[in-house]
């Protein structure tokens, strides 16, 4: 039975670690964030940005529908048996959060069928500013938001933007049409989050996903350390 009703989104390595040939498992890093805000754009960016370099494979999250999984099967970002769809049925919180069984069966079906892997990332279905990961489920978690949300996201604050690892504020070409404030946006961010990262990113020009993928080269640094 996997369940974990931690609500703490502090870092910490999940107690199984290791595979049972005590070798170190795939660092698991969650994607979550309100919905359409760039998560599985960012998801098929990283895939292309770290396949050549990483194994890698994907869980991605929808309430309904195995959209999300399709979207990455169609762009071909990773062969299609390394992409696994969950249905979540219900808030997608819930199965990111309170029951993880689905996940955890679909990341460990992951490793044994194509392991052994560096990255399996996790896609959350969209959910609101309250959404975390169980630390039973994922090592580290990326909280994706977007401009057009509003400039004042950030200062609502909520665990995703207070606590995740990472803080990616997504489609930053958008905000000269929506009014949004970067600027602002970095302040309140950082009045937040103290000193734990930002990321500013737009995936349909410049840099692209560049600042996520360093970040996470140096999340699988430390986990292969
Ligand atoms: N202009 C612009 N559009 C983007 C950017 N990133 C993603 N999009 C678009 O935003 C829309 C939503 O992106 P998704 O990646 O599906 O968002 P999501 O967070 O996975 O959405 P859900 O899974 O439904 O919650 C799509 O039409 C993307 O093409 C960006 O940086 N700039
Ligand atoms: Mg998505």
């Amino acid at each position: 039975m996997h369940l974990d009703h931690s609500h703490d989104t502090t870092t910490v390595v999940s107690a199984d670690a290791a595979r049972s040939d005590g070798t170190r498992r795939a660092l698991r890093i969650g994607l979550g964030g309100p919905v359409g805000s760039g998560k599985t754009a960012t998801v098929a960016a990283l895939c292309r940005a770290l396949r050549d370099t990483y194994s890698i494979a994907v869980v991605t999250n929808d309430i309904y529908t195995r959209e999300d999984a399709e979207f990455l099967l169609r762009n071909a970002v990773l062969p299609p048996e390394r992409i696994q769809a969950v249905e979540t049925g219900a808030c997608p919180h819930t199965a990111i959060r309170d029951d993880i069984s689905a996940n955890l069966e679909a990341v460990e079906d992951l490793e044994d069928a194509v392991g052994p892997l560096d990255l399996i990332l996790v896609e959350s279905g969209g959910d609101n500013l309250t959404a975390t990961f169980s630390k039973g489920l994922v090592d580290a978690q990326v909280f994706v938001i977007d401009v057009a949300g509003g400039d004042d996201i950030p200062r609502k604050g909520g665990p995703g933007v207070t606590t995740a690892d990472l803080l990616v504020v997504n489609k930053t070409d958008l905000a000269p049409y929506v009014g949004s404030d970067l600027g602002r946006m970095a302040h309140d961010a950082r009045t937040q989050r103290g000193e734990l990262p930002v990321a500013f990113t737009s995936l349909t020009s410049g840099e692209g996903v560049k600042p996520v993928a360093d970040w996470v080269r140096g999340q699988l640094a430390a986990w292969s350390a």
